[in-house]
């Protein structure tokens, strides 16, 4: 069964591939999954149908039968379970894997997005001047442990798995900031990843959204 994700009408990072829907496009891509799309509208997610699929009126969602989930971490099990690529057989292989995916959400996304609502929603407010070095010194923090974990390695245990998918794309966020390249494997290991041709279909996919051109290749 083909399965529906729903993702962003309007991209508010108009193609950059921030909004989460990519993950879930990605993962889809990885195991060779094809899918399908409905988009939403800002207006139209905070409404009683979308409501019904994300209590907090976010994307992405996933719907597959009757089966709707949400959050990208949980969906992004659910196709790792189901399909091979995205996690390993070994038993504790794999809990490492999902391991990797909780430290990307839990421990190095919150600084990151912290960041950006400073500098987005709080951008005017006479605290946020003094507050930024103060979340961009926990962000390095986070960078600098993540960067030794991760040494001269490809990835960040073993073979390409979710916990990379996921970790990726939460450093993704950084680029504008210019935070990632302080750290060289890091920025390395993000290009890895973007150069995984599964990377470049969903990055396209969710592009073509924006640009209203169907992708190539
Ligand atoms: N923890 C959720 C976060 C979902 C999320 O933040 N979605 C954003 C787009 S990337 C959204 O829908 N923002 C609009 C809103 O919150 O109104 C997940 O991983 O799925």
């Amino acid at each position: 069964m083909t399965p529906t994700i729903t993702a962003f009408e309007s991209s508010p990072d108009r193609g950059m591939g921030l909004a989460r829907d990519t993950r879930v496009r990605w993962a889809l891509e990885e195991v060779g999954q094809p899918y399908d799309v409905r988009l939403v509208s800002f207006k139209a997610m905070k409404e009683p149908a979308h409501l019904a699929l994300n209590p907090f009126g976010q994307i992405p969602t996933y719907e597959e039968g009757d089966l709707a989930l949400f959050e990208t971490g949980s969906i992004i099990i659910h196709i790792a379970e189901r399909h091979a690529g995205l996690l390993p057989k070994d038993e504790n292989a794999r809990a490492r894997a999902i391991t990797w995916m909780f430290a990307a959400v839990n421990t190095v996304e919150p600084p990151i997005l912290e960041l950006q609502n400073a500098k987005l929603l709080e951008g005017d407010k006479p605290w946020t001047k003094d507050r930024l070095p103060v979340i961009v010194d926990r962000i390095r923090d986070r960078l600098r442990q993540l960067s030794a974990r991760l040494g001269g390695a490809d990835w960040l245990d073993g073979a390409f798995s979710a916990g990379d998918l996921m970790m990726v794309h939460v450093l993704q966020r950084l680029k504008p900031s210019g935070i990632l390249n302080e750290f060289p494997p890091l920025a390395a290991y993000v290009a890895r990843a973007e150069a995984r041709p599964a990377y470049k279909r969903a990055f396209d996919a969710q592009l073509a959204v924006f640009t209203g051109k169907p992708p190539t290749g």
